[in-house]
C-alpha cells in the first residue's frame, strides 16, 4: 500500500515538474482534503508514534537520499527548532539539535520537491523560526459551533474524544497536526476566547490530554482559552477576584491538574473585560493583576499567558483609542511570562486598518500580534481573498518606537526591546468541512499564516507560489502566473469593493458579511453610523488632533503624517479624516467620484478573476474548478451589492450621481434596506440567499 502511494507521489511530482507547454492532461478530481501536502498527506503514521516516525514517513516521499543528523552538541544558531540542510553528491544531510528541528527539515524538503526547486551540490541552507510561539487560535465552542467559522462545524468532536486509540479511529486529528507541522505552527488554542468554563473541568481536560497526545509527535502543543470567572462557575466560590487567596489557590490547583495530565501544556489565552466577558476589573483589579495571577500559577511549569488587548467600552467616543488607554498605564507591571496579544489593527480585523498603535507604546511589556485567518470581514468562505499581503502590511509597518526600523515584526520578534518570548497568533479558518477551510483558496491563508510565523520576511508572492505549486501539483507557468497574480491582488480588490479609502465597519448586522451602511445598533460602536459618520457635510471619522486625537497614539513622523490631510495616505483617508464630498483627491477627482470609481475597480477586478479562472480550467480538476467558479461568481455579485448599498446610501447625503466609468446601480435603497441578511455569528450565508445581481 505504502509503496503504491510512494510511486503515485513520485509520478505526481515528476509530472508537475515537467515544464508543460502543451495542453495538460486534466487532473483527477479531488476534494481538496489533502491540502498543500498532496499525496504526502497519506503518510500518517498510526497512533502513538514519535516525531522521528513522522520524519521517516516524510523521507519516504522524497526522491533524493536524505541523511539525518541529530547534533551532538547544541548549536545555538539553530536553537530548539531550527535546522540545516547541506547538499553534496550523495544527497542531502538534515541537521538539527532536536527531533522537532528534523521534523521541520523534512517538511522543507517535501516543499522543495513539490516546488521543483533543484538542489545545488555544495549548498547549505539554515532555517530558524522568527517567533518562538506560532499559534492558531480556534474560536470553537464545546457545542460544536465555531464563532466566525465558515467551514462547517468544529473539528473537535468532544463527545467522541474518549478512546485511547483515537488517532487510529479519527485520523483527522493527526492530519490536522501534520498540516500544522508542515508549515511550522507549534501551538494551538483549542477553544473560543469567549470561553465556556466547562473546558477546565476534569471531563474536558482528559479530552484535551487525548488531543495533546496525538499532536505531540508533530511538535504541536495545546493551549486553552479560559473563562476568568471559572472559580465562581466551577468551584462555587463567591468571587473570582485575582487577589483573593481562595481564588489563587483554585487556579494553582487547576494548573497543577492540567500539567499532571499534559506535561507540555502551553498556557492560557484570555479575553477579559471585553464584550461581556468577565475579568479582573469586575473586582476593581487591573488587567495586570489578572494576568499575573495566572502567570504565577503557570510559571513553575514553563507555561505562558497570552492576555488580549481587545478591550473597549461602549461609551468611548473612539474605540480605536482604547487599547492604548487601558494598557499603557500598566506597562512594566506584567510578569515575564505574560504576552499582550494585540489585533493587527486598532478596531477589529477590517479589510484595511492602520497598525494598532499599542505595538509601539509598551516599553517593558511583551507584545504579540493576532491576525485573523478566518475571513470574518472579508467575504467569509464565499470570497477568494489571499490575506498574506494584509498581514505583511501590518508586520512591515514602522512604529518608530525606537526610531526608524521599529517595525511591528521587529518589535514582536523581540528585536527592538529584547523579549524573553516572541509569539504570533492567527485566528483559525478551519472546520470539519472536507476541504478544511470552506473555500479551496482559503487553505492558502492557513498555509500563509504558518509560513509567515516561521519567516515574516517571506514575500506574499513566494508563499502564494509555493502554495499553488503544491496544492495544484503543477509548476506550469500558464497556471501559476495568472492565478498567483489574482491571489496577490485579491486583498486590495476586496478593500476596493467593500470599504475603500479608509472606510470601515460598514457591515449589516452581527454576521459581518454584506453591507449595511444605514444600520444603527444597540451599542453605538457596533454600528456603521458610528464609523463612517456620513452626512450632508461629507464622510469619515475625524481622528485628527481636532477630532478624537487618535493620531497622537502614533509616534512621529506618523502622527503628523496621519493628522495632515495632505500627507495622510489616501488608502487610510477616511479612517483619520472627515471630508466633504467634493474634497479634491490627488488624482484631481472629487472624493465622491474617487469613492465610486474605486468601488468600480473592485467590481471590475473580481469580474476579471472569473475570466482568469476560466482560462486555467485545463489545469484544475473539475471538482475544485467548479466549486471555485461558483464562488467567484457570487463574489462578483457581492462586489456590486457592496457598491450599490454604500454609494446609494451616501448618495442620499451627497445628492451626486455615479461618474462616467461606473456601471449603473442595479437596486435602489428601498430594496437594499428591506433586504435583511439575518445570519448568526456562526454561519456564512448560502449563495442563493443573497440579493440577485446581473453581472455586466
Ligand atoms: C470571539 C469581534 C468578533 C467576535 C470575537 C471578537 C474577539 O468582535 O466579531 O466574534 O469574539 O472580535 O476577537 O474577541
Amino acid at each position: 500500500m505504502k509503496s503504491n502511494h510512494l510511486f503515485h507521489a513520485f509520478l505526481m511530482v515528476a509530472a508537475g515538474c515537467a515544464l508543460a507547454s502543451c495542453a495538460p492532461e486534466k487532473p483527477a478530481d479531488t476534494d481538496g482534503h489533502t491540502l498543500w501536502l498532496g499525496e504526502a498527506a497519506a503518510a500518517l503514521p498510526s497512533c502513538s508514534q514519535t516525531t522521528l516516525d513522522v520524519v521517516n514517513a516524510n523521507l519516504g516521499f522524497l526522491s533524493e537520499k536524505v541523511s539525518l543528523e541529530r547534533l551532538a552538541s547544541f548549536d545555538e544558531s539553530l536553537g530548539e527548532e531550527g535546522y540545516r540542510l547541506t547538499w553534496d553528491k550523495a544527497g542531502v544531510t538534515a541537521s538539527a539539535n532536536t527531533e522537532q528541528g528534523l521534523l521541520y527539515a523534512s517538511f522543507d524538503l517535501l516543499r522543495r520537491q513539490a516546488c521543483c526547486q533543484k538542489p545545488v551540490v555544495g549548498e547549505t541552507v539554515s532555517s530558524v523560526p522568527a517567533f518562538r510561539y506560532r499559534l492558531l487560535n480556534h474560536w470553537d465552542n464545546p457545542n460544536g459551533t465555531v464563532e466566525r467559522g465558515f467551514a462547517g462545524k468544529s473539528l473537535w468532536k468532544w463527545e467522541e474524544i474518549v478512546v485511547d486509540d483515537l488517532a487510529a479511529n479519527a485520523p483527522i486529528y493527526a492530519e490536522y497536526a501534520r498540516a500544522n507541522a508542515s508549515i511550522g505552527i507549534n501551538g494551538t488554542v483549542l477553544n473560543n476566547v469567549n470561553a465556556n468554563p466547562c473546558m477546565l473541568t476534569e471531563e474536558y481536560l482528559i479530552k484535551v490530554k487525548t488531543l495533546a497526545d496525538i499532536f505531540r509527535p508533530y511538535g504541536l502543543k495545546v493551549y486553552l482559552s479560559l473563562n476568568f470567572a471559572a472559580p465562581k462557575h466551577l468551584a462555587g466560590l463567591n468571587t473570582s477576584d485575582p487577589l483573593d487567596e481562595k481564588v489563587v489557590e483554585w487556579w494553582n490547583g487547576k494548573v497543577a491538574e492540567i500539567y499532571s495530565l499534559i506535561p507540555d501544556f502551553g498556557g492560557f489565552l484570555v479575553k477579559a473585560n471585553s464584550e461581556g466577558q468577565s475579568g479582573p476589573q469586575d473586582y476593581g483589579r487591573t488587567h495586570a493583576d489578572g494576568a499575573n495571577m495566572l502567570a504565577d500559577a503557570l510559571k513553575p511549569y514553563g507555561g505562558i499567558v497570552m492576555w488580549r488587548a481587545f478591550v473597549y467600552a461602549a461609551t468611548s467616543p473612539d474605540r480605536a483609542r482604547q487599547a492604548v488607554e487601558e494598557f499603557k498605564p500598566l506597562d512594566g507591571q506584567f510578569r515575564d511570562n505574560v504576552i499582550i496579544q494585540i489585533k493587527n489593527g486598532p478596531i477589529d480585523f477590517q479589510p484595511r486598518e492602520p497598525f494598532s498603535p499599542l505595538f509601539g507604546q509598551l516599553e517593558r511589556t511583551q507584545v504579540m500580534a493576532e491576525m485573523q485567518v478566518t475571513q470574518e470581514y472579508l467575504g467569509h468562505s464565499n470570497h477568494l481573498v489571499y490575506l498574506h499581503p494584509m498581514w505583511k502590511e501590518c508586520l512591515d509597518s514602522d512604529t518608530y518606537q525606537k526610531g526608524e526600523g521599529s517595525t511591528v515584526a521587529a518589535i514582536t520578534e523581540g528585536k527592538v526591546i529584547p523579549y524573553r518570548y516572541s509569539a504570533i497568533a492567527g485566528v483559525a479558518n478551519i472546520g470539519d468541512s472536507i476541504n478544511w477551510c470552506g473555500h479551496h483558496f482559503a487553505q492558502a491563508n492557513w498555509y500563509a499564516f504558518g509560513r509567515m510565523a516561521w519567516n515574516p520576511d517571506l514575500s506574499s508572492e513566494q508563499i502564494a507560489d509555493e502554495w499553488l505549486k503544491q496544492t495544484f501539483a503543477t509548476t506550469d507557468k500558464h497556471f501559476i502566473q495568472p492565478v498567483k497574480e489574482m491571489m496577490l491582488s485579491s486583498r486590495e480588490t476586496t478593500v476596493h469593493y467593500e470599504m475603500p479609502l479608509g472606510l470601515h465597519h460598514v457591515f449589516a448586522g452581527a454576521g459581518h458579511y454584506g453591507p449595511g451602511p444605514w444600520e444603527g445598533s444597540i451599542r453605538p460602536d457596533w454600528s456603521p453610523l458610528y464609523y463612517h459618520k456620513a452626512g450632508a457635510d461629507g464622510v469619515g471619522f475625524d481622528r485628527t488632533r481636532n477630532g478624537s486625537a487618535a493620531v497622537e497614539q502614533y509616534h512621529e513622523p506618523l502622527c503628523s503624517m496621519y493628522n495632515d490631510v495632505t500627507t495622510c495616505p489616501e488608502e487610510l483617508l477616511l479612517w483619520f479624516h472627515h471630508l466633504p464630498w467634493d474634497y479634491t483627491m490627488k488624482s484631481g477627482r472629487t472624493l465622491w467620484d474617487e469613492l465610486c470609481l474605486t468601488y468600480q475597480s473592485g467590481i471590475d477586478a473580481v469580474r476579471s478573476y472569473m475570466e482568469v479562472w476560466n482560462g486555467v480550467e485545463p489545469y484544475v480538476d473539475n471538482h475544485r474548478f467548479q466549486q471555485v467558479a461558483v464562488k467567484l461568481e457570487r463574489q462578483a455579485k457581492d462586489a456590486i451589492w457592496w457598491r450599490d448599498a454604500v454609494m446609494r446610501y451616501f448618495q442620499s447625503f451627497s445628492g451626486l450621481d455615479l461618474p462616467e466609468g461606473c456601471t449603473p446601480f442595479q437596486h435602489d435603497l428601498d430594496y437594499l434596506r428591506q433586504f435583511r441578511l439575518r445570519i448568526s455569528i456562526y454561519e456564512t450565508p448560502a449563495l442563493d440567499k443573497l440579493p440577485e445581481y446581473v453581472l455586466p
